[in-house]
C-alpha cells in the first residue's frame, strides 16, 4: 500500500457544480439541459443536491482540514449568462468569487471546469455541440470567465467529450436522448475538440499566466483473448473510437492517418459519417502545444470480445468472472491507469503534465449508526490500489502530478441518482450534515507525509 506521497503533490478532490449546488433556481440562474430534462423526467430531484450553494465553505474547510490542497469545481454557465445571450448575471458572478476565495483562503487551489456536463438549455435546443454558433457562444463564456475570475489560475475547458458525447447520442441516457447516433456523437467530439482548442487560443491570449487542459474519460480495452486475432483488432478499433481519436485531436492538434482510417471505417460500416472542416485543423495544430496540463478521469477498463455490441466495428464487453467489480457492475483494474499513463506518455512525448482528475468508487452507503465516523474500506482500499500503479508509473517518468478523488463530498450521480455515494465526505442529504468517512483520514494521512522532511 501507498506510504507517502511526492514533495509538492497536488492532493485534491472533485466536483461538478450540477452535481453538488443545488439552488437550481436560485440568483437568478438560468435554465440548462438537465433542469428541464429531470423536470419533465424526474428520475431524481437536482435540489438540493449538496447544497454547495449555501454550504460550501463548510465543504472546503473540510477538505483542507483533512489534508486535501486543490479541488476540481465547475462553473454553471447558465448562473453566468442565464439566457444563452450576452447579458450577465452578477448574483452568480459574485456567488463564484466568493467560491473561489474560499478556497484560496483555505489554502485549496481550484482547477476550474467550464463545461461539466452541463449545457444551457437554449444550447441542447439549437443543437447543443453539433451547431457551430455554440461553438462561438462557448467561447465568449470562456473569455468572460477568463477575464472576471483572474483569481483562477487553473482551468480546464470541457469535462470528458467521450462520455457526454455518448450519454447523448449513443446510450440516450443523457438528453438531448438520441439513441445510436454515431454520427451526431463522433460530430460532436471533434466539435468540441474545436471548442476547447478555440478556448486555448483564448485563454493564452488573455491570462499571462496560468494553465489549461482538457479533461478525458480514458477507459483502457484489453484484448480479452490475448490469442484472438479478432479480439485484439477490435481492441484496436475500440481505442480509437473511445481514447485514441481524442487524445490525438486535443495532444497533437490532428488526428493521425491511422487513427482516421480506423475511425473511417467504423464510421462506414455504421452508416455513419462526420465532417472535419480544413479551418478546424489549423486551429487544433495551433492549439495543441499551448495545453498547460492534461486531465485524465480514470475509473474503469474494459475486456474486449469480437463478438459485435450496439456500435459495430468495436466489438463489445466481455463479462470477466477473474475480475471483480463495483456494484454497479465496472471492472475494477487498477493497473489499467498505469497501463493508459505509460501508454500516453510514450505515444505523445510532448504531453504536458497529467492530472488525474478524477477516480474514485461509487458505494451504496449508510449512516453509521452512533453518528460516528462511517467505515469506506472498501474505497480506501480502491483508492491505495490505484494511486500505487499512478505512483509506479511516475517512479518510472511519467510526469503525473496530482490526483484528485472524485468525490469530495456524496453528490448525486448522473444516471443513478442519490444512491451511489463517491464522497470522501457522507452527506446526509435530508439534514445536509456531513460526516466523515475513514477514507478521509486516510487522505489526511498521506497528506502529512508530503511536509515530512
Ligand atoms: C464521470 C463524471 C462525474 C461523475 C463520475 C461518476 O464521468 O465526470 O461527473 O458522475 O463520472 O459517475 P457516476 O456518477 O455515473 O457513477
Amino acid at each position: 500500500s501507498v506510504k507517502s506521497l511526492p514533495k509538492n503533490f497536488i492532493w485534491g478532490a472533485a466536483t461538478a457544480a450540477y452535481q453538488v449546488e443545488g439552488a437550481t433556481q436560485e440568483d437568478g440562474k438560468g435554465i440548462n439541459m438537465w433542469d428541464e430534462y429531470l423536470s419533465k423526467n424526474p428520475l431524481y430531484n437536482p435540489n438540493p443536491a449538496s447544497d454547495f450553494y449555501h454550504r460550501y465553505s463548510e465543504d472546503i474547510s473540510l477538505a483542507s482540514k483533512y489534508g486535501l490542497n486543490a479541488i476540481r469545481l465547475s462553473i454553471s454557465w447558465v448562473r453566468i449568462f442565464p439566457n444563452f445571450d450576452n447579458k450577465v448575471n452578477r448574483q452568480g458572478v459574485q456567488y463564484y468569487h466568493n467560491l473561489f476565495k474560499c478556497c484560496l483562503e483555505n489554502n485549496v487551489t481550484p482547477y476550474v471546469t467550464l463545461h461539466h456536463f452541463d449545457s444551457p438549455q437554449k444550447m441542447i435546443e439549437t443543437g447543443d455541440w453539433l451547431n457551430r454558433e455554440n461553438i462561438d457562444k462557448f467561447v465568449e463564456y470562456a473569455k468572460f470567465c477568463f477575464r472576471e475570475f483572474s483569481e483562477v489560475s487553473h482551468w480546464f475547458t470541457i469535462n470528458e467529450l467521450m462520455s457526454l458525447a455518448s450519454g447523448q447520442y449513443i446510450t440516450g441516457a443523457f438528453p438531448p436522448n438520441h439513441k445510436n447516433n454515431l454520427s451526431e456523437a463522433i460530430q460532436a467530439e471533434h466539435n468540441m475538440i474545436l471548442a476547447h482548442s478555440k478556448v486555448v487560443l483564448a485563454f493564452h491570449r488573455i491570462c499571462k499566466k496560468g494553465r489549461i487542459g482538457c479533461i478525458l474519460a480514458l477507459k483502457p480495452g484489453f484484448p480479452n483473448d490475448k490469442n484472438s486475432e479478432a479480439d485484439k483488432e477490435a481492441t484496436k478499433n475500440y481505442e480509437v473510437y473511445n481514447n485514441v481519436f481524442l487524445l490525438d485531436g486535443i495532444l497533437l492538434g490532428k488526428y493521425r492517418t491511422n487513427t482516421l482510417k480506423r475511425m473511417q471505417n467504423i464510421l462506414s460500416i455504421n452508416h455513419a459519417k462526420i465532417k472535419i472542416e480544413t479551418d478546424d485543423l489549423e486551429i487544433m495544430q495551433k492549439a495543441a502545444p499551448l495545453n498547460g496540463m492534461f486531465g485524465m478521469n480514470y475509473y474503469r477498463s474494459e475486456f474486449i470480445k469480437s463478438q459485435e455490441g450496439q456500435i459495430k466495428g468495436i466489438g463489445s464487453f466481455a463479462n470477466r468472472n477473474d475480475i471483480s467489480k463495483t456494484a454497479w457492475g465496472w471492472n475494477i483494474y487498477p493497473k489499467g491507469l498505469y497501463v493508459m499513463l505509460k501508454r500516453i506518455s510514450k505515444n505523445y512525448p510532448r504531453l504536458p503534465p497529467i492530472l488525474i482528475t478524477e477516480n474514485g468508487i461509487g458505494l451504496d452507503e449508510k449512516q453509521s449508526k452512533n453518528d460516528g465516523i462511517i467505515d469506506d474500506d472498501e474505497r480506501i482500499t480502491f483508492l491505495d490500489q490505484h494511486l500505487y500503479q499512478l505512483l509506479k508509473a511516475r517512479s518510472e517518468g511519467v510526469n503525473v502530478i496530482g490526483y484528485f478523488i472524485w468525490s469530495l463530498e456524496d453528490q448525486f450521480s448522473w444516471v443513478n441518482g442519490y444512491g451511489k455515494r463517491y464522497g470522501l465526505f457522507f452527506v446526509d442529504f435530508e439534514s445536509q450534515k456531513r460526516f466523515i468517512k475513514k477514507s478521509a483520514l486516510w487522505c489526511q494521512k498521506l497528506s502529512a507525509t508530503m511536509t515530512e522532511v
